[in-house]
């Protein structure tokens, strides 16, 4: 309490360290960092364009230097995919439709399997990714996570391959932060790893309180909420 009446000029100068320590997270080898959906359709340009998701690619890109493993993953849906408005008559991209698995939000046409959208971002920079992930490629089920599919039972591999590899923390960045990013991270707590979310190597969609209900979800289920500066990334 005596500290939260000081202004931040003051806590700077009494404990600069102490209260504002940077780089405090260094990953280990049973750590991995997950790239969610850097893909062009999410870019500036895409079909489903992220506001400002191109800047979450050189915090990405620098991050990454400071992992032994990184997965990338990717949205990887056939054409006529069930998450499209188009193949709704009488929907329009942003509205719902009750399917079997439950509610789904409809989306534009996005990340058709083999196109130019669907690619990873070229600007996106990390040569030793050991994997890549492609979800939501069945027709009558959607993906956000890159863990489970959206009918809450069809997994990925994901949690297989990261218990092989002995990983048991991962983090989280990429698009969307209410979407694949958080599903990512409820997931993977689920499937028992520690989670951190890095919030500015993400960036989100926020349609009808998105955004603000994906931090609650993840808070209430001890997913960490951290900045990019909080890694230690060795020059
Ligand atoms: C995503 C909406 C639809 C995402 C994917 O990557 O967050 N969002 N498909
Ligand atoms: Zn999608």
């Amino acid at each position: 309490q005596v500290l939260a009446m000081l202004g931040t000029t003051a806590l700077a100068t009494l404990a600069p360290t102490a209260l504002f320590a940077a780089a405090s997270i260094k990953p280990d080898e049973a750590s991995a960092l997950l790239v969610i959906d850097v893909q062009n359709c999410f870019l500036p340009g895409g079909s489903l364009a992220v506001k400002e998701g191109e800047q979450v690619v050189p915090v990405i890109n620098k991050i990454s230097k400071a992992f032994a493993n990184v997965v990338l993953t990717q949205d990887w849906h056939t054409p006529g995919h069930v998450s499209f408005a188009s193949v709704h008559s009488g929907k329009k991209p942003f509205e719902t439709v009750d399917l079997p698995y439950g509610k789904q939000v409809l989306w534009p046409d996005h990340c058709v399997q083999g196109t130019e959208g669907a690619a990873l971002s070229k600007d996106l920079s990390i040569p030793h990714a050991e994997l890549i992930i492609r979800k939501g490629f069945h027709k009558n089920v959607d993906s956000y996570s890159a863990f489970l599919e959206a009918d809450g039972k069809t997994s990925t591999g994901l949690a297989g391959y990261l218990r092989g590899r002995k990983i048991k923390r991962v983090f989280v960045a990429g698009l969307a932060t209410d979407f694949c990013v958080a599903w990512t991270a409820l997931d993977g707590r689920k499937a028992g790893f520690e989670v951190y979310v890095v919030e500015d190597a993400c960036r989100g969609i926020d349609t009808q309180g998105s955004l603000a209900k994906a931090w609650a979800d993840m808070a209430k289920a001890g997913v960490k909420r951290i900045q990019s500066a909080d890694i230690a990334v060795s020059a």
